[in-house]
């Protein structure tokens, strides 16, 4: 763990002018996390905004209705960036060609990867939370920043979606404290509960029933189960292929599978996603071998390759032998 906490809760009283940051393809935590700081940064009375540019899951929105700046963002007139819930500079959402590498502002890097790489000017990096929602939860206690009930909803939210309403290893101790404690600031754990996890879009159901039926495959006995995903499998139920967050637990749910994987194939070439349900099989290594990242039990990345194919047999022999080594 890097914990800049100190530094950080002390620059952030000495300074105004803050640009929160996250990563591509946000996920609950990522919005959660980011929504929840920039509320408690305004309560603060800092001058402080979200620059997130793409589309998200519509069951985030009533957590930062008004919330996000999308247009193109003012960096320059922010002195600082807040960088949360992604472990390298690459993964940052900012529009095309603009690189977080090349930006002068001073920047604060807050996060939860086990591989980030300590790229701020101070960093706070914990890889035992659950969430980064968890990480700001922890910071704000630290510092003594009110936490209102808004903002308590979204670091909520980021940790239920990362812990998978607390179904997934990372539930610790430390997670359901800090979700205890959020409650009692006023998140509304049964509201939250009943539109992340309730609201399931017919389309949606409809998307998980064709995975198990006619696109899950299986090897070694069971252990591995996967599926490819196309842009079109969404589309064709009525749905954005952005919806995907949490998609892959349809095939983690089965009995019998110790790691599952989505390749999805679109434009911007292939992505994979992996799980493991066995804490003695790191699908963390595996991503970083082959050109992602991410936890020991949940990882992900790009391929370097177009074909379906090529990218089924590096899976396969990746993770056959690792099964097999064990
Ligand atoms: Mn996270």
């Amino acid at each position: 763990m890097i914990d800049n906490s100190r530094d950080i809760a002390e620059y952030i009283h000495m300074n105004d002018g803050f640009m929160i940051l996250t990563h591509i393809n946000p996920d609950g935590d990522a919005i959660g996390s980011a929504a929840g700081l920039l509320r408690i940064l305004r309560s603060l009375g800092k001058r402080s905004e979200f620059f997130m540019p793409e589309n998200f899951s519509p069951k985030y929105l009533s957590l930062t209705n008004g919330l996000i700046t999308k247009g193109p963002p003012d960096i320059s007139s922010y002195p600082t960036i807040i960088c949360v819930d992604f472990s390298s500079p690459e993964r940052v959402s900012l529009p095309e060609k603009t690189r977080l590498q090349d930006l002068k502002n001073f920047i604060i890097n807050i996060d939860h990867h086990p591989d980030n790489q300590i790229f701020g000017n101070l960093n706070l990096v914990d890889p035992g939370a659950s969430a980064a929602a968890q990480v700001i939860f922890n910071l704000a206690k630290f510092a003594d920043w009110p936490i209102s009930p808004p903002a308590a909803n979204c670091l909520l939210a980021g940790i239920l979606m990362d812990t998978g309403g607390f179904k997934f290893d990372n539930t610790s101790p430390s997670a359901l404290r800090a979700a205890a404690s959020l409650i009692e600031l006023g998140a509304d754990y049964a509201s939250l509960v009943r539109e992340l996890f309730f609201s399931k879009n017919i389309g949606m159901a409809r998307v998980e029933s064709e995975i198990v039926k006619d696109l899950m495959k299986t090897a070694f006995d069971g252990k591995f189960a996967w599926a490819v995903i196309e842009d079109s499998l969404f589309t064709k139920n009525g749905l954005d292929p952005r919806e995907s967050e949490g998609l892959i637990d349809v095939i983690r749910c089965i009995a019998g599978t110790v790691v599952v994987a989505f390749l999805y194939r679109n434009d911007d070439g292939m992505r994979f996603s992996l799980r493991s349900k066995d804490p003695s099989f790191s699908v963390g290594k595996i991503a970083r071998k082959i050109g992602g990242g991410g936890h020991e039990l949940a990882a992900g990345g790009f391929i370097k390759t177009d074909s379906i194919n090529d990218a089924e047999k590096i899976l396969l022999n990746e993770i056959g032998d690792k099964l097999n080594a064990g």
